[in-house]
């Protein structure tokens, strides 16, 4: 999608601190880090949220999860992590394209909401 921040950085327009990549899955640093480490793992096609996850595409979505463990290892996250996605507005997502936060390098807050 043209507009998408997200798709942006996927086709190189927009620079961004890539820790993996393949050829459907990329994964960055986020600007706005929440944790010591926070990055986000996006497919390459344009999907809006989990909302949209559907029989058709959803096999992306068991590609990110099959190499969030790699992932997690590569940015040094030995002793856990959290995953999580946004979805709409009540979520406070604020980039319409599928992304899995990936949080950790402290001790996270017990509060999930
Ligand atoms: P969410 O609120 O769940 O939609 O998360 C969007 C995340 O994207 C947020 O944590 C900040 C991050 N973000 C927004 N714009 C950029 C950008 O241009 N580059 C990077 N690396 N991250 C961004």
């Amino acid at each position: 999608m043209e507009s998408c921040l997200f798709c942006k950085i996927a086709a190189g327009e927009i620079p961004s601190d890539r820790v993996y990549e393949d050829e459907k899955i990329l994964c960055f640093r986020d600007i706005n880090p929440q944790a010591p480490v926070h990055v986000l793992v996006i497919p390459r096609a344009h999907i809006p949220s989990v909302d949209e996850v559907n029989a058709e595409n959803c096999d992306i979505v068991a590609h990110i999860f099959k190499r969030i463990p790699e992932i997690a290892k590569t940015v040094g996250l030995s002793n856990g992590y959290r995953v999580i996605s946004n979805c709409g507005p009540d979520a406070c997502q604020s980039v319409g394209h599928l992304h899995f936060h990936i949080l950790g390098g402290k001790r996270l807050s017990e509060e999930m909401a």
